[in-house]
């Protein structure tokens, strides 16, 4: 049987007008056979541009459902889908061209400039362009047979040391995510999912949009998060998906109430730690218990509380189906129930390992096979086997912003590099609005009159808009321990309450 990822979902496709896949508010409304037929047109205007299977097709591109047609059409066509945010500027979009080497690549058109002199080998286009191309295709495609470990798409991950990692996701690991999340979940036909989430990361192409995929349920598609929006909408939705700064911005507008909710079955949080005190907010208010999933780019997800049953807040719940989960300590022994340790992943939906990077794969991996994610946790409830998880913190020096990650690293090396800086710490510091916020300390070369303004003048344009520190501080000297060792919990401590 093929066991590409496409196959698997038409299996779940409404045909007909019946059903539609997605909702445009003001807009389109988008059936399951249209979907089907854009990205049958779009494959073959892929092949057209001399796409074989296994070529990489890149996208930064703003949200729209051509883009999950595009997204289908790679699939069909066997190529490895590669979305990139579209808040990436020209150093990054460099370096993930130049490692994934891409056959076409689709970007807004404010960008094609910019893109054509980073890449000079892959077709560019702009999405409309493709679109033309692809207008007078044949709306039939036959779909290329790929094994389950091919791969089906490449997103990049910062890494606490050196350069991005491009983590490669099979059919596997995609259709067998996919499926755990509609059984887990309860997915229906019956469900429309409110869509505000960008969908050029995990949490808002695979998550969401495969649970309407292989259930058949229909989609609310919203550009993007406003609270406003979004509270006009609910009533029409069933299910929600957000970071946790959707549901801070939510609570914080008095216009969200629990007649807001009444339609919504289910409400899930990831991406980002989920406070106590957000979910009692939002379940005095609504009535409701936010569902706290837990997952990775590299793992697709990996525990949730359960749809029925206690949804247990501050833990992310009980590993999925066909998931394990193990908690070990510094010795590589497996943690008792309470004892806190570095949490590992085993299971199909474990990915292939980075682009090009075989030694780093083997890094993230120990010797028995299980993925380290870099995550600090301990079972809370009753035990390994049934217990739920608790996430306490990071072995890896990241900063998760609104949902997205900031690696301190990456900013550190471009702030170093500017004229007038003798060292700097980027360090999260907790934000009201996004949980952590990036912020920069910052130590001047003796002499240079260096400002926050010269800070983000030399930032800007460089790197995307969401790693921008929102705080700049300057100071004497770093703190370093007596062997030398940076201490960023001291400059968290310091500048956290100012
Ligand atoms: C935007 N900005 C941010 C930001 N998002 N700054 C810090 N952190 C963020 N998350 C900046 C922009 O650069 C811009 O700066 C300014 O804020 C306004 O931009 P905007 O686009 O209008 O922002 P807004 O709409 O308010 O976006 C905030 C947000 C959005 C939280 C709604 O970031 C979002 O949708 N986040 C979800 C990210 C996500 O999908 N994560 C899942 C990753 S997958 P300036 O200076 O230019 O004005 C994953 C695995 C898993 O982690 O488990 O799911
Ligand atoms: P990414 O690299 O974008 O895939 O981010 C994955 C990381 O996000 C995980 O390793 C966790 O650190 C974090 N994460 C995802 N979901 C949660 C959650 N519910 N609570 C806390 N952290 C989370």
């Amino acid at each position: 049987m093929n066991a590409n990822l496409y196959s698997l979902f038409e299996r779940h496709f409404p045909r007909g007008t019946e059903q539609p896949f997605l909702v445009v508010p003001n807009g389109p409304v988008v059936h399951y056979d249209e979907l089907a037929a854009t990205s049958a047109r779009i494959a073959h205007a892929l092949v057209g541009a001399g796409c074989v299977p296994g070529d990489r097709v890149a996208a930064q591109v703003d949200k729209h459902w051509h883009v999950l047609a595009l997204y289908l059409a790679c699939l069909r066509a066997g190529l490895v889908y590669l979305p990139l945010n579209t808040g990436y500027q020209r150093a990054e979009l460099g370096y993930f061209f130049g490692d994934a080497q891409p056959r076409v690549i689709v970007c807004n058109a404010e960008h094609l400039g910019v893109v054509a002199v980073l890449e000079r080998d892959a077709t560019v286009l702009t999405l409309a362009e493709l679109m033309d191309r692809a207008r007078d295709l044949p709306a039939q495609f036959t779909t290329v047979d790929r094994t389950a470990d091919d791969l089906a798409a490449i997103l990049y991950t910062s890494g606490t040391t050196g350069r991005s990692k491009g983590a490669m996701l099979t059919h596997r690991n995609l259709a067998s995510n996919g499926l755990a999340l509609v059984e887990s979940w309860g997915f229906t036909r019956g469900d429309m999912l409110l869509h505000a989430l960008p969908i050029y990361h995990v949490h808002g192409l695979f998550v969401a949009t495969h649970c309407a995929l292989l259930s058949g349920a229909r989609m609310l598609w919203l550009p993007k998060f406003d609270a406003a929006e979004v509270i006009s909408l609910l009533p029409r939705a069933t299910v929600m998906m957000g970071v946790p700064t959707f549901y801070t911005r939510l609570l914080a507008d008095s216009s969200f109430t629990a007649d807001t909710c009444q339609s919504v079955r289910l409400f899930v949080s990831g991406s980002a730690p989920l406070l106590a005190e957000t979910f009692d907010a939002f379940r005095a208010r609504t009535g409701q218990a936010i569902l706290e999933r837990y997952g990775m780019t590299e793992t697709g997800m990996i525990t949730s509380n359960p749809l029925d049953g206690a949804r247990v807040g501050g833990t992310v719940g009980m590993p999925l189906p066909g998931v394990e989960v193990r908690i070990v300590d510094d010795h590589g022994g497996t943690c008792d129930a309470g004892a806190i340790g570095g949490v590992q992943v085993r299971g199909p939906n474990v990915f292939a390992g980075y682009w090009r990077m075989p030694e780093k794969t083997r890094e993230e991996f120990a010797a028995d096979g299980w993925f380290r994610t870099g995550d600090i946790g301990q079972w809370v409830g009753e035990g390994p086997a049934h217990g739920y998880l608790r996430l306490v913190g990071r072995a890896k020096d990241m900063i998760i912003s609104g949902g997205l990650n900031v690696y301190p690293t990456e900013i550190e090396e471009l702030i170093d590099a500017i004229d007038g800086v003798a060292e700097s710490a980027v360090i999260g510091l907790p934000d009201p609005d996004f949980g952590e916020a990036v912020a920069a300390v910052i130590v001047r070369k003796v002499g240079h009159a260096l400002t926050e303004r010269d800070i983000s003048t030399a930032l800007r344009g460089e790197i995307a808009g969401f790693k921008l520190p929102k705080r700049v501080f300057f100071i004497e000297e770093l703190p370093r321990n007596s062997m030398g060792k940076l201490q960023k919990s001291l400059l968290r401590e310091r500048f956290g309450s100012s």
